[in-house]
């Protein structure tokens, strides 16, 4: 006798990523539950309230492009939107869609159950009171950037002072931005200067007291070419939507920036200098994704392009040993994740504000007081943790995920992740990875990205409807070699020889020393072409019954 199962399917978060695939399947017909740790939608954008969080992403190609009447009503305000406005863009959104409905709130995944015999899945919650949800199909939509992390210093529970993590920064309890805090008598330290903590620092700069940063590794940051959004420019935007969609879809990361089709080397030292200047002043990832075709891949190019960003960093920051120490010596320009900043460097030239090198004197533990390195205690009222997040795979690793004979996801990926498609894991049938290891959206502008394999996906459940499907599953040797597929398209860009959540590694967490691939980085029209390859040749790689 066939169970009777609460849904059809559950998916899990409630994100850009999530409430998108969630309201397809509902529309498609299916009984679905969407689940949602937190207290309300929005995903990073709920959490990450920190002062100073916006997109590095222009507003207009960041959101729901599938949804028409949002595009032609949304007026956004700054080119690269704030926070608060993305979490408010994203309300709305969600109004259309009339999504609240399908979602619980406080349902945070402890547990998810494959049953082998009958093909569905049991979920289990942290919170006692929820009782587990039985499906066919599970979509985890958890985020590749949701799992905060701490770092690995004693005694962070022993400060006395505030602290928090940028990801579980506190809310106005009244509206989509962060809570009303006052630094200004505040003497506040910032460990990290990822995307995160370049944002916080320019911010924190102009409020507290002393600001004190603790830098391990610099990173290559651009200016962000940020500025109030005209109606002018608004309504241009919205009579070339379909013209700003074609060119996101036919860009390597779904923005509008696209890559010279020229080598470095190949165009005269006057004309690239000059092209390299306007691309710095550029706005968003101008340098990164749209400079010559080879710097992301000739050592020889990208060296120059370094050097090119180094004398920026030299020319902004007036004390010369504190601008050395701005520049990264481990890795070349856009090897790893590029921030984005306003007036970043000049923050070092402030009265109010100090860098400490933890290269020479590293943090040994917290104290009540403060941060205690090998050379000093530094006293603080406030410790703000831009430490970053187990990335890729940690927010599915914090969930116990068993698939056929009982195998824990977390086990199958403890020697390097395998997956098809970045959408599934061979042993693990009906459970469904959304902007999850190897995934094209995950080295992509997501919400561009993460529709693209919503609707595919999609497309494939609505298959599965028609031809009465129970089950799906990849090949083992389909995921295998789709793995490979993304070790080769990693093997020919330069980020592939670094340290960073792009290559598996967090140096907080035990363990994770070892680059893994974690990234499709071949681009969003190979993916979509890979993607329209499985479907036209049946599933091909797919076993489904
Ligand atoms: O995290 P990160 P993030 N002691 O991992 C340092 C996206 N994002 O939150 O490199 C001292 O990049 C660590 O140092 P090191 C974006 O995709 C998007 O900043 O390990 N320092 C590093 O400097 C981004 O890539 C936007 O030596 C420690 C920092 O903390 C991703 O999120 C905005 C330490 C962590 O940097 C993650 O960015 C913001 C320790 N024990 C972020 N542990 C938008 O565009 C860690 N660090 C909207």
């Amino acid at each position: 006798m066939t169970k009777e199962l609460d849904f059809d399917a559950v998916v899990i978060g409630a994100g850009l990523t999530g409430l998108y695939q969630t309201y397809r399947l509902r529309e498609m017909g299916y009984s679905v539950l969407g689940v949602e740790g937190s207290d309300d939608i929005g995903g990073v954008w709920h959490h990450n309230r920190y002062p100073g969080a916006r997109v590095d992403s222009e507003s207009e190609v960041y959101g729901y492009f599938w949804n028409e009447e949002l595009m032609q009503e949304w007026n956004w305000s700054e080119r690269f939107a704030a926070q608060p406005e993305v979490l408010e863009y994203i309300h709305r959104a969600a109004d259309i869609m009339d999504i609240h409905k399908d979602y619980i709130f406080n349902a945070r995944v402890k547990k998810a159950v494959f049953d082998d015999e009958n093909n569905y899945w049991t979920l289990e919650f942290e919170q006692q009171y929820r009782a587990p949800v039985t499906a066919r199909f599970v979509f985890s939509a958890l985020g590749p950037l949701s799992a905060p992390q701490m770092p690995n210093v004693p005694g962070i529970n022993t400060f006395k002072g505030e602290s928090f993590h940028t990801a579980n920064w506190p809310r106005d309890p009244n509206g989509f931005g962060p809570a009303a805090l006052d630094f200004s008598d505040k003497r506040v330290a910032v460990i990290g200067v990822g995307s995160t903590g370049v944002q916080v620092i320019q911010e924190m700069a102009k409020v507290a007291k002393n600001l004190t940063v603790f830098l391990r590794s610099p990173n290559w940051c651009t200016p962000l070419g940020n500025g109030p959004m005209t109606q002018e420019r608004m309504d241009y935007i919205k009579s070339n939507y379909h013209e700003f969609i074609a060119k996101c879809d036919a860009s390597i990361a779904g923005y509008t920036h696209e890559f010279i089709p020229k080598n470095l080397f190949d165009v005269p030292k006057e004309e690239r200098d000059a092209k390299l200047e306007e691309l710095y002043k550029g706005p968003g990832f101008s340098l990164w994704l749209g400079a010559y075709q080879d710097v992301l891949s000739d050592p020889v190019a990208n060296k120059y392009v370094s050097e090119f960003v180094a004398q920026k960093i030299r020319e902004r920051v007036e004390d010369p040993r504190t601008a050395e120490l701005l520049i990264p010596k481990d890795h070349g320009f856009g090897m790893k994740r590029v921030p984005l900043e306003t007036d970043y460097y000049e923050v070092y030239n402030q009265d109010n504000v100090s860098l400490v090198d933890l290269n020479t004197t590293p943090i040994t533990r917290i104290t009540p007081d403060g941060i205690q390195t090998t050379d000093t205690l530094h006293e603080f009222d406030v410790i703000i943790y831009a430490t970053g997040f187990d990335a890729v795979k940690g927010s599915w690793n914090r969930i116990d995920i068993r698939g056929t004979d009982g195998v824990a996801l977390k086990d199958a990926w403890a020697d390097g992740v395998t997956t098809y498609m970045g959408m599934q894991c061979p042993g693990f049938p009906n459970f469904f990875l959304l902007v999850g290891p190897q995934s094209g959206a995950t080295f992509c502008n997501i919400p561009r990205c993460s529709a693209l394999a919503v609707d595919w996906l999609s497309e494939m459940m609505a298959h599965a409807k028609e031809t009465d499907i129970q089950r799906i599953e990849p090949e083992p040797d389909a995921a295998e070699s789709y793995t490979l597929y993304c070790t080769k398209l990693m093997g020919k860009l330069l980020l592939g020889q670094t340290n960073s959540w792009f290559t598996g590694i967090n140096k907080n967490i035990e363990g994770r020393d070892k680059r893994e691939v974690l990234l499709f980085v071949g681009g969003n029209p190979r993916f979509r072409e890979y993607c329209e390859d499985v479907t036209r040749n049946d599933y091909k790689g797919y076993v489904m019954s």
